[in-house]
């Protein structure tokens, strides 16, 4: 017999439309064909759908690295839509200086800093919304929150910011393939790259902030001052989209578990875990890859030097080998071990200020809205990467 014989094949495109809309159907038939499984429409990728594998690559960065990108494109044959990140298409010892700077910089001090301001925020924004009765959830709360608070920290003025939002869906649609999706958001992002990248120059940032803290830390001789830009661009990149989508999708699931919001409403304290088990159980981001950099394994199954390996962050979540009931929403499960951050030394290195952020804005709620019910069908907004909601039609009843 020989060696990739074992290894099922499945004929699933986790890009399909239909798999971006339902992804959960086809998540329960790869992780129940293998530890490993191939996917025929990418017959070069080994992709891991339960938690165990994918802890174990996320964990072994030396073997599985992410200087060859962390999307379907491998660097090291195909060129890269934009110069690599400096922290997330990296790998030690280039990794580690620039991650121990954002580490610093988005650390658990930080968040006490800036706690009372992201929590007044959230409260005059909820306010607001309380006072409308009908809203959409997304355009009206889990956008311009994220887009008011985090721009503001990192130090950006006002004007300008929806850039960071066509910036985001670009971001995140290129770690896929080369579908429609992709050449969608590339058509309509023409002058946001630019503007992207001026603001990552320091005379546009607030002393003080994220991102002169990144210019202080070239000073410093930390990093070079030709490399603090690009490291401002990780903050642009990776700080708004994926917030909007995990309050999106918690309000979501909250609407669709009318006990479990009266179970947060009865006890504020609540939103903290009612977040993170939204992180769980509708991952914001559904997918993430590395390269195997040597030939090596996984659970028994030969790999090949220079095999992309998707990591399915949002299939491992649900994975009932390590989840009681996996596809019940539960606010006091506490589910330690989560992959929507993933895991290791990439684990998201903003997931501080991401659990503020979601922590303030359903507390708010909590505090003031006795029900929440969705008043229509939500739409999505399809991306390669991000689990995300176009439209959330909701009635807030106040408390
Ligand atoms: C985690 C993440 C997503 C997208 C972009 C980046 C990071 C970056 O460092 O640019």
């Amino acid at each position: 017999m020989n060696e990739t014989a074992a290894v099922p094949e499945l004929d699933i495109d986790p890009y399909a439309p239909e798999n971006l809309l339902h992804p959960y159907p086809m998540h329960e038939r790869m992780r129940e064909a293998g530890a490993v499984v191939r996917l025929s429409p990418y017959p070069s990728v080994m992709a891991c759908a339960r938690h165990e594998q994918v802890h174990a690559v996320l964990n072994d960065h030396a073997t599985f690295i992410s200087s060859a990108g962390v999307g379907l494109t491998n660097f090291r044959t195909e060129k890269p839509f934009r110069p690599p990140s400096l922290i997330l298409e990296a790998d030690p010892p280039h990794h580690t200086a620039t991650r121990a700077i954002l580490s610093r910089i988005l650390s658990p001090k930080t968040v006490m800093q800036i706690r009372a301001t992201f929590a007044a925020e959230a409260d005059a924004l909820v306010e607001r919304c309380v006072a409308k009765g009908e809203i959409d959830g997304i355009h009206d709360l889990a956008q311009p929150y994220p887009l008011k608070v985090f721009p503001d920290a990192v130090g950006l003025d006002g004007e300008g910011r929806e850039n960071l939002l066509l910036y985001g869906d670009l971001v995140f649609n290129s770690m896929g393939p080369r579908n429609e999706l992709l050449a969608r958001s590339a058509e309509r992002v023409g002058p946001v790259t630019q503007w992207i990248m001026d603001h990552c120059q320091r005379a546009q940032l607030r002393p003080g902030g994220f991102g002169d803290q990144i210019y202080q830390a070239a000073e410093a001789g930390e990093i070079t001052m030709e490399q603090a830009p690009m490291l401002v661009r990780s903050f642009l990149s990776a700080g708004v989209d994926t917030t909007i989508n995990g309050i999106g999708n918690a309000l979501y699931s909250l609407a669709q578990h009318p006990g479990e919001y009266a179970r947060l409403h009865g006890d504020p304290a609540l939103a903290r875990p009612a977040f993170e088990e939204a992180l769980r159980w509708e991952s914001t981001a559904q997918t993430f890859y590395r390269t195997a950099v040597r030939a090596t394994e996984i659970a028994g199954v030969p790999v090949q030097e220079n095999t992309k390996v998707l990591c399915m962050l949002a299939a491992a979540n649900r994975d009932p080998r390590k989840w009681p009931d996996p596809d019940r929403y539960d606010i006091t499960r506490r589910p330690v071990g989560h992959m929507a951050f993933g895991s290791g030394i990439h684990g998201c290195v903003g997931q501080a200020i991401a659990r503020l952020e979601g922590e303030v804005v359903l507390s708010a709620l909590a505090r003031r809205v006795k029900r929440i019910e969705l008043t229509g069908e939500p739409t999505r907004r399809l991306n390669n990467t991000l689990r995300a909601l176009e439209t959330l039609p909701l009635r807030l009843i106040p408390a």
